[in-house]
């Protein structure tokens, strides 16, 4: 049976296996540019593509998860913005709970809108405790939740936040800059937040090379999501898919030689 999106993060947690995902802006692409990026994720793997964003304009969510489903395996992770944002054909959803903010709404309001419907569904509920950091300037999703992210240089507020939300029994800690953020969150940061919590850390906002994503990854995140960048170069895909990959192997085998 394939081990679940959860299963899956613990195991590679235990192991010390590194994970990218790639997310796709509905209103960003269309089938014809998904179906090419599954080409290319084909050669160059991807543990889990995420579809989503905190605003979808058009109608066209549906379309992108059914063409992932079509030609790949990878596993499809809802990221959604709102009750909105769900779609059947998908594998699992991140029910984010923003517990950077304290805006009741996308604490808990929107769940309790989503539960009856994820609750009938097949979907992989992922409890997520998201985090929004300051990255500089205003993005989409500070705006639309209307929330103050955690600014960039304070580690020990994320800290606390993401261990209060692993205490709550949230799985899942995303340390999020916002999509098209300035800079990713700080090395500092993600380090601090690893050494306060167990749970799987996801990284996104803000990666444009795979330097980048393989600095985070060291600092501690277990997964690194990368849209933006990938949206203006596609051959980024390939670029910290290799990297990320690169990295596993030489962790792999550090790891024989010590039981060795
Ligand atoms: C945003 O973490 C994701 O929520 C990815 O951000 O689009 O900046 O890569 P980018």
């Amino acid at each position: 049976m394939t081990p679940s999106v959860l299963e899956t993060l613990l195991h590679n947690r235990t192991t010390g296996k590194k994970a990218f995902a790639v997310l796709i802006d509905p209103d960003k692409t269309d089938a014809r540019q998904t179906a090419a990026l599954m080409e290319q994720a084909a050669l160059h793997p991807v543990d889990f593509f995420f579809v989503g964003g905190s605003l979808i304009v058009g109608s066209g969510m549906n379309a992108v998860v059914r063409t992932i489903k079509e030609n790949s395996t990878v596993p499809v992770v809802l990221f959604p913005g709102s009750n909105l944002h769900i779609d059947m054909a998908a594998d699992a959803i991140l029910f984010l709970s923003l517990i950077s903010g304290r805006n009741p709404d996308f604490l808990i309001g929107q769940h309790v809108l989503a539960a009856p419907i994820l609750k009938r569904s097949r979907l992989e509920i992922l409890p997520t405790g998201y985090l929004l950091i300051d990255s500089g300037r205003q993005t989409t999703v500070s705006y639309i939740s209307n929330t103050t992210p955690i600014p960039h240089d304070k580690p020990d507020v994320a800290a606390c936040t993401a261990m209060a939300g692993e205490m709550l029994g949230l799985k899942l800690i995303y340390l999020d800059a916002g999509s098209g953020a300035k800079q990713p969150v700080s090395t500092r940061m993600v380090a601090t937040v690893r050494r306060t919590v167990d749970a799987p850390l996801v990284v996104g906002g803000g990666i444009t090379t795979p330097a980048q994503a393989e600095e985070l990854l060291r600092a501690g995140a277990d997964l690194v999501v990368v849209g933006n960048a990938i949206e203006t170069h596609p051959q980024l895909l390939a670029d910290i898919s290799d990297r990320v990959g690169e990295m596993n192997r030489r962790n792999a085998e550090v790891g024989m030689r010590r039981a060795e």
